[in-house]
């Protein structure tokens, strides 16, 4: 009989419960591409620096999470040096400083394997860590996302990362649709936009938690540590 009890974070609208075997801790595109100069969200006109609070309580639920023996994943969004995946219709939008596949200070803008497409020193993943290469904003588009969270027997997920509402919006409805329930921690998720972060948590815990939960990190902690003790599998 498994008796496991599952843990509580006090969370709007309501208490999110989850059992750390069977939650995914998700970080979204925690690219030098999104939070550093002359990067893709430089080159669109963005302050980047507006998203570099997010760093510090990520490292902190980062570590807790992995001391748990949680599962951690992490994702990029990227294209293939050719370009191939990248269409027209997001390559030729808007008038941007540099385009997808441009040249930039830490290599081609958003194209994978280039500096500024991987993910900060800070938050790099550990060996071991999936890690999920997305063309489009939400995770499960064109990804083995959705085959790993099954494979791995998750239930729910903690999401963090970055653009609260662009990838992680677009990911948390995505995996919404799919039955799984989102717990976003509104100070690991970050925005260019003050009003679009203060809009984009509501709307995920409007409506009886249309789309999801959210909560600050330090209440997801505190409910963590009561956690028993586990090891990460191997
Ligand atoms: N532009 C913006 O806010 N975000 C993105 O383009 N991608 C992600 O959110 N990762």
């Amino acid at each position: 009989m498994d008796v496991r009890q599952p843990l509580a974070v006090e969370a709007a609208p309501y208490p999110f419960s989850f059992d750390p075997a069977e939650t995914a801790l998700v970080v979204i595109d925690m690219q030098r591409d999104f939070l550093e100069p002359g990067g893709f969200g430089e080159s669109l006109g963005n302050d980047v620096g507006q998203l570099r609070k997010v760093i510090g309580p990520l490292r902190a639920v980062l570590a807790a999470c992995r001391a748990a023996g949680m599962t951690v994943i992490h994702t990029r969004e990227g294209h293939l040096p050719d370009l191939s995946d990248c269409p027209p219709a997001k390559l030729l939008r808007g008038s941007p400083s540099a385009r997808i596949g441009d040249p930039g200070p830490k290599g081609r803008i958003l194209v994978r394997g280039e500096e500024g497409h991987d993910i900060i020193d800070e938050l790099r993943p550990e060996p071991g860590e999936p890690v999920i290469d997305k063309p489009g904003k939400g995770a499960f588009y064109a990804t083995e996302f959705g085959d790993l969270l099954i494979s791995q027997g998750v239930h729910k997920l903690v999401v963090t990362g970055v653009t609260t509402e662009v990838c992680v919006h677009t990911t948390v409805r995505e995996a919404n649709d799919r039955g799984y329930e989102c717990l976003v921690l509104s100070d690991c998720v970050g925005s260019y936009f003050p009003e679009f972060q203060r809009a984009g948590l509501e709307m995920i815990a409007a409506q009886g938690g249309i789309f999801g939960w959210t909560a600050p990190s330090e209440v997801f902690l505190a409910a963590l540590a009561e956690a028993p003790a586990t090891s990460r599998p191997v």
